[in-house]
């Protein structure tokens, strides 16, 4: 479509004005068809960033490979730029507003010369419910628009929605790496011709990438790379950062969790959600299929939950979004069959190797890879491997190399997954890496605790981002250090008046869990993925007020034989996943009064210190 044609006088400013700054060579509205997205494809096929794999094993699947400094989120070079520093918080990068819109634009000048801006008019939501949420992305990326269509709903019934006055969240994004014209001098005279990427993954260096958020005038300005989260605006741009901020303002929540739908063998349905920070486990709790006879698992979501209170008094959850980005290493057809079935078409593959026969391989996809030679995740020919490891940092694909796939591709997805209405939830669940101290589960007294508790998540960092950090314990509450839009301290405030403000015993219990503890040869103790359905068993049991359980100082535990243990987990074994270590947790509670709460100054909720103090007398005691 054209822009001409948009019937929304102001979103069609918008784009003129951007159309003005960056200068690109064309306009293009985009209408979400399966033709547009056949197009992406090939431009970017016929600019050599994509190799179509063979639709023998892989039909309609693609694979890039990026430059090899965007791999990631930039949480160094994310930016929440409210009026106020004291509203951004001591957990976000903080410009003044004025100042990075003024260094942005002059990045934004002539950014899309030589390539064409599409318009992405997408709906985080369902279409036209209630609870979603719609945002324009102007890109000069085809990638970004292909990923856009898989991950978000898009296209003229977006525009339709919109119709000529309608709100949208208005979305900058370039690559940042114009195209110029070049001229040659030859025999023949002067020859101009256009620039093309030729294989070279545009972006523009570290320094000059910008993920910035104005959550004041709810505005995204993304700049200078491609890669997941920094690029497709819609997830943690939209639907965490800027809705973050709209929920504390309207009494809901936008959290960095999965939902999952729990059937117990008695046909009984309980809905869960669980935050984990990035690479950490939430796609494949979502996907799980459960070694316990008779449960089911089936999915939601597996990243995000926007929720809302129901007229019934209870929290609903929707997924905001329709598609997958899931972590590639690792996932294999032992620990997430459902998330193998769901990329196996009609998806696209980011930092993937390449194998002779046209498919995709990574690290952990439970086989080598067939012939001679592999291409790794940079371009370059490696012998094919006959396992499925390779070295650290001589890894075939990306550790964070990642798939997009459909959700309605899933074979466990929910039938009402797309449901406006949303699911109600009963459990919250909390976790990360921690490979000592924290129990493999264990239930909040009560909301405060909880609360406390969700304050206080740590986790080891990973590949997920790029940092110099990754595989160090940091504090990461709610698994939303990255992704809160405004001060942590008013967050933890949000979340304790969301627990005022309700009856307790409609809302949902909160749950800690641990699937990362490891022995001292550095092996993890508990076996994960489909055996944490003996946790989730446990923790619906005690939604009901049933299940084993024994009252401690840091929470509620099972009791050692209230989770039956899985095959190679020893008594001993299990009785240090739900020991309480009183020296550790003495540890982490000093960690937390020295290194953690004075961060939040006088914005940290009173109530919290008080369950520090409550804790430690408790370990005391
Ligand atoms: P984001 O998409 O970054 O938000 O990540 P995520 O939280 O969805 O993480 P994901 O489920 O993709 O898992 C990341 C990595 O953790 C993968 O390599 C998984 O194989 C691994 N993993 C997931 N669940 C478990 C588990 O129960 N135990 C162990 N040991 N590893 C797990
Ligand atoms: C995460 O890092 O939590 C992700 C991947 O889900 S990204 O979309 O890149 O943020
Ligand atoms: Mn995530």
């Amino acid at each position: 479509m054209k822009l001409e044609d948009l019937k929304h006088a102001g979103l069609k400013k918008w784009v003129q004005e951007a159309v003005a700054l960056m200068t690109p060579d064309a306009v293009e509205v985009c209408d979400g068809t399966q033709a547009e997205y056949d197009r992406m494809i090939k431009i970017t096929v016929e600019a050599g960033l994509a190799t179509p794999l063979n639709p023998e094993k892989k039909p309609g699947c693609v694979l890039y490979r990026s430059d090899p400094s965007d791999v990631a989120r930039v949480e160094n070079r994310t930016f929440i730029a409210s009026e106020k520093e004291s509203d951004a918080g001591p957990t976000n990068h903080w410009t003044p507003p004025a100042e990075l819109k003024k260094t942005m634009s002059a990045l934004y000048k002539g950014s899309m010369k030589g390539r064409t801006m599409y318009v992405i008019p997408f709906s985080m939501g369902p279409v036209g419910s209630d609870i979603a949420k719609i945002g324009v992305q102007i890109t000069d990326s085809a990638y970004v628009v292909a990923n856009m269509h898989i991950m978000t709903r898009v296209g003229m019934k977006v525009l339709e929605v919109l119709g000529e006055d309608g709100i949208y969240v208005p979305c900058f994004h370039s690559v940042g790496k114009p195209l110029d014209t070049l001229t040659l001098d030859s025999r023949e005279g002067k020859r101009s011709f256009k620039e093309i990427d030729n294989g070279k993954w545009p972006c523009a260096p570290m320094e000059k990438k910008y993920i910035s958020h104005f959550p004041e005038t709810r505005e995204i300005w993304s700049y200078g790379s491609g890669y997941g989260g920094n690029a497709l605006l819609g997830k943690k741009c939209l639907a965490l950062r800027i809705a973050s901020v709209l929920a504390r303002d309207e009494g809901w929540l936008a959290e960095h969790m999965l939902i999952l739908k729990l059937t117990n063998p008695q046909g009984e349905v309980k809905y869960v959600t669980g935050a984990f920070p990035s690479a950490c486990g939430k796609t494949n709790l979502a996907m799980l299929i459960p070694t316990l006879p008779g449960w089911t698992v089936e999915t939601v979501g597996d990243d995000i939950a926007w929720m809302k209170f129901g007229a019934d008094g209870r929290l609903y959850a929707i997924n905001p979004e329709a598609g997958f980005f899931g972590v590639a290493p690792g996932t294999n057809d032992e620990s997430n069959y459902n998330a193998m079935r769901a990329c196996e078409k009609n998806s696209i593959f980011t930092n993937c190797g390449l194998t002779e026969d046209g498919d995709i391989w990574w690290e952990m996809i439970g086989h080598g890879a067939p012939g001679k030679e592999i291409i790794d995740w940079k371009g370059n020919k490696r012998p094919a491997p006959q396992k499925d490891k390779s070295p650290k940092g001589e890894e075939i694909a990306h550790p964070n190399a990642r798939f997009t796939a459909p959700a309605k591709q899933c074979p466990c997805i929910a039938k009402e997954w797309e449901d406006p209405k949303g699911v109600p939830i009963s459990a919250f669940l909390f976790g990360g890496r921690r490979p000592k101290t924290v129990p493999l589960v264990n239930q909040a007294k009560d909301w405060e605790h909880g609360v406390f508790m969700g304050s206080i998540v740590g986790s080891e960092v990973t590949a997920a981002i790029i940092s110099d950090q990754v595989g160090q314990v940091r504090r990461d509450p709610f698994a939303m250090l990255p992704f809160c839009g405004y001060h942590m301290g008013d967050y933890f405030k949000h979340w304790l008046t969301i627990g005022a403000a309700h009856d307790e015993s409609k809302l949902p219990k909160i749950f800690f869990v641990n699937w990362f503890r490891k022995n001292s040869d550095d092996k993890f103790i508990w076996p994960g993925y489909g055996e944490n359905s003996r946790v989730l068993a446990w923790i619906f049991d005690r939604c009901d007020g049933k299940g084993k359980s024994v009252d401690t100082p840091i929470g509620i535990l099972p009791t050692a034989d209230a989770i039956e243990r899985p095959d190679g987990v020893s008594e001993a074994d299990m009785a240090e996943l739900l020991k309480v270590d009183v020296e550790g947790w003495k540890k982490e509670i000093a960690d937390v009064r020295k290194n953690h709460y004075p961060k939040f100054g006088d914005k940290l909720p009173k109530e919290l210190h008080a369950q520090l103090d409550a804790i430690e007398q408790r370990l005391n005691a």
